[in-house]
């Protein structure tokens, strides 16, 4: 492992003003995505969507650090016979993998999933990096409810990001750790606080005890923040104070940067939550974005699968892309989207 070379490449995925696009949606979720813009998920509707992003060349350049990308993409061919990979080079963004295989149920404990993939793991990371990929991503998945998560749950999920950690680092790949609490439940904030606290200290003593380099990686975790179905949702100060307090005392300086999920918030609450977080400042680490929906839902929408809104498919890629990049520096102003309007 070449520690220096790690940390560059963490350090650049966390840039000022920079974060990462997080279009690693497996098939079933893209799906999912495009039946409600009532699009065809073909294998080359998914190519045409995700490469209008990759070539919305300004807002990649200025504002994407990375891109995380589905097995399938990674492969993949733009129109003109581009590689994708090549494209998001070309635009100075590194290209990413997400190496998980998803979850499946956890034995003796009732509602809780373990996210697997670990299985020759070690060969596959070495294909990913030949065909270009320099981190890659592993999501663990920690659900709120009555009894729940067990501690069951969060050792076996932390343990394997553990492990999925160090094989990355031994294949010159920088792991991006995500143990994702998600905010699907009832719960105010102040569980997710003492849930999400419980993880990232079962994370962290994880990966001590696999000897991962935290130099070496970006946290990818969820913010303190109600729950969905909670009838009375914390304010953005308060779940930027919260989740502010939560990393601080969680999360090692040395981590170089830490890059959150949205998780289901609106794009301007993921928004709004970021840049309070960097307008409190004096954090040892770069606080970004890695957004899945709060960066794609605007894009999917405005494209809808047809080739003539191409072009304002990239318009609100890109407008989302620079309020989240101000968001990164704590620059964000709410005028700026209505004036977007
Ligand atoms: C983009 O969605 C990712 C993949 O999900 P599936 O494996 O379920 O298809 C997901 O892991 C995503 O990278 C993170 O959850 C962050 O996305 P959000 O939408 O929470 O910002």
């Amino acid at each position: 492992m070449n520690l220096a070379d790690l940390n560059k490449v963490a350090i650049a995925m966390t840039a000022n003003g920079k974060g990462i696009l997080a279009a690693d949606e497996s098939t079933g979720t893209i799906k999912k995505r495009f039946d409600a813009i009532n699009t065809e998920c073909t294998e080359d509707s998914r190519r045409d969507y995700r490469e209008m992003m990759f070539r919305t060349t300004e807002a990649m350049k200025n504002h994407i650090s990375g891109v995380i990308l589905y097995d399938e993409t990674i492969w993949q061919k733009a129109k003109d016979g581009t590689p994708l990979v090549d494209i998001i080079k070309k635009a100075g963004s590194i290209p990413g993998i997400k190496v998980d295989e998803g979850i499946k149920p956890l034995p003796n404990c009732p509602g809780e999933t373990v996210t697997i993939g670990l299985d020759k793991l070690a060969d596959r990371l070495a294909k990913y990096y030949e065909q270009g990929a320099r981190f890659a991503k592993w999501r663990g998945v920690i659900d709120i409810g009555a009894g729940i998560p067990t501690a069951t749950c969060i050792h076996t999920n932390t343990h394997a990001l553990a492990r999925y950690a160090a094989l990355c680092q031994a294949a010159q790949i920088v792991p991006i750790v995500e143990p994702e609490v998600l905010m699907d439940g009832d719960h105010d904030i102040d569980r997710c606080f003492e849930v999400t606290t419980a993880v990232l200290k079962a994370q962290f003593e994880e990966l001590y005890r696999q000897r991962v380099a935290l130099e070496g990686i970006v946290l990818k975790p969820n913010m303190a923040i109600s729950g969905k179905k909670n009838g009375k949702r914390a304010s953005v100060e308060e779940v930027a104070e919260k989740t502010v307090r939560m990393l601080k005392n969680c999360v090692p300086g040395a981590v170089p940067g830490i890059a959150f999920l949205s998780g289901g918030q609106s794009d301007e609450e993921a928004t709004a939550h970021l840049d309070t977080m960097n307008k409190i400042g004096g954090l040892p680490w770069n606080l970004t974005f890695s957004y899945g929906r709060a960066l794609q839902a605007a894009p999917q929408k405005a494209w809808s699968g047809k080739a003539e809104n191409y072009a304002a498919g990239q318009r609100a890629f890109a407008h989302r892309a620079h309020m989240n990049g101000l968001a990164s520096l704590g620059q964000w102003k709410q005028d700026l989207e209505k004036k977007a309007a």
